[in-house]
């Protein structure tokens, strides 16, 4: 990342910079005052229903899977001729230390999908010899399965508050754009992995605390983004500023071959109902749907702990190496896991996705047509939400105020 060249500076600052905040009111750089940024994330903060089946996993903190320390990460090792070795936390007896300078410093912000070389003796080998060790964040450990993702968060997810990572921008003509991401440990559906980010856009018409209203909401899911304009017919608002988000869902494939759909995509649907054609392969009964029941846990928008997410390259990581998270191009999760969808002649997405700046939603509204790494625009009929929604477990299961 490019440093700023401080020794080019011009000596007299031009007359414009009177009109770019202060250093300390909008340290990110991205045209917004930052306490107002925290201001409106907490207004139009979205509460969450979650699909009854799945056993109320919620949105959880990058910390559930230490990736807020460079010691959490893992490596798969492949040896010279390919073949897999293993898998180990980079912490782990590696002799000498995998990431040296890496690990003392904390900072990863460099760190990358790929294979790096390594000459030595891998955790508990007798004999040194040559590796590609490929870092990854990791999930549960070694536990790569559905039936285990569960377990292990039903045991650990009371020790991390609901999370929601906000991240704003502006528009050209002033609108002011937050995406809410959410970081669910795991995506169990026709397809499976560790690690599943989330997010809808809530567009408002300006950064102006008190008058800013929303204009519009892109909700996400899958590879689909449907655009909303009316509260109260198209999407739902709680306590006048919160739209509402149904959380997908299970997977229905109409193929009786495929069991083990799940029922946790964790879409960001404006509405619960039956979903069709929420992905564009079609097989057997025809196009996927999703059920999305909006029978679960209701999490409302002020159970969620917010943590605002800057630019990637607004930040110094020698300084915040616990941000290194949101720079490096790690993936969230074991590399590669099976699915109820392995036997489909396509790949159906069984690999985890990176940090939010790399996803094709990152700084952007909307979708496309097209283009395969855009969003693409939903085409089927949407489901309506019901006129006379409330949420109706509103006390009970705010466990994390
Ligand atoms: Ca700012
Ligand atoms: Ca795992
Ligand atoms: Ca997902």
């Amino acid at each position: 990342m490019p440093k700023p060249n401080y020794a080019a500076a011009p000596a007299i600052l031009p007359a414009s910079f009177a009109l770019v905040p202060q250093e300390g009111n909008d340290r990110d750089g991205n045209g917004i005052d930052d306490k107002a940024e925290k201001r409106l994330a907490v207004k139009f903060c979205p509460s969450l229903v979650l699909h009854s089946k799945d056993f109320g996993v919620s949105p959880k903190p990058i910390e559930f899977l230490g990736a807020q320390s460079a010691a959490s990460i893992w490596v798969r090792v492949k040896n010279e001729r390919g073949e897999r070795s293993g898998e180990f936390p980079i912490a782990d007896c590696f002799d000498p230390p995998l990431f040296p300078a890496l690990q003392t410093s904390g900072n990863y912000s460099g760190l990358k999908n790929q294979n790096y070389l390594y000459f030595g003796r891998l955790p508990k080998a007798a004999k040194a010899g040559q590796y590609w060790v490929s870092p990854y964040h990791e999930y549960a450990g070694a536990a790569n399965t559905p039936a285990e993702w569960y377990r292990h968060y039903r045991q650990h997810a009371a020790n991390f508050p609901n999370t929601v990572y906000p991240h704003l921008f502006k528009l050209e003509d002033g609108k002011t754009v937050i995406q809410f991401w959410y970081f669910y440990p795991f995506n169990d559906f026709i397809n499976n992995h560790e690690g599943d980010w989330e997010h809808i856009n809530v567009v408002l018409s300006s950064d102006d605390t008190l008058s800013a209203e929303i204009v519009w909401i892109d909700y996400y899911f899958h590879y689909k983004v449907i655009r909303r304009w009316t509260a109260g017919s198209h999407y739902l608002v709680t306590d006048q500023t919160h739209p509402v988000i149904f959380v997908g869902g299970y997977g229905n494939s109409g193929c009786e071959l495929a069991l083990g759909n799940g029922p946790g995509s964790h879409g960001s649907y404006p509405a619960p109902g039956n979903w069709a054609k929420v992905e564009d392969y079609h097989f057997c009964a025809g196009y996927i749907a999703e059920e999305v029941d909006g029978a679960g846990l209701y999490l409302p928008h002020f159970s969620f702990d917010l943590q605002i997410l800057p630019n990637p390259e607004a930040v110094d990581y020698d300084l915040r190496p616990e941000l290194s998270w949101l720079n490096a191009e790690l993936l969230w999760g074991h590399k590669r896991v099976k699915s109820a969808g392995d036997w489909l002649p396509l790949n159906v997405g069984n690999s985890p996705p990176q940090s939010p700046p790399y996803n094709p939603g990152w700084n952007r509204v909307g979708g496309d047509r097209h283009s395969k790494k855009a969003y693409l625009w939903y085409s089927a009929k949407p489901p309506l939400p019901p006129a006379d929604w409330t949420p109706f477990n509103y006390i009970a299961v705010v466990t994390n105020p």
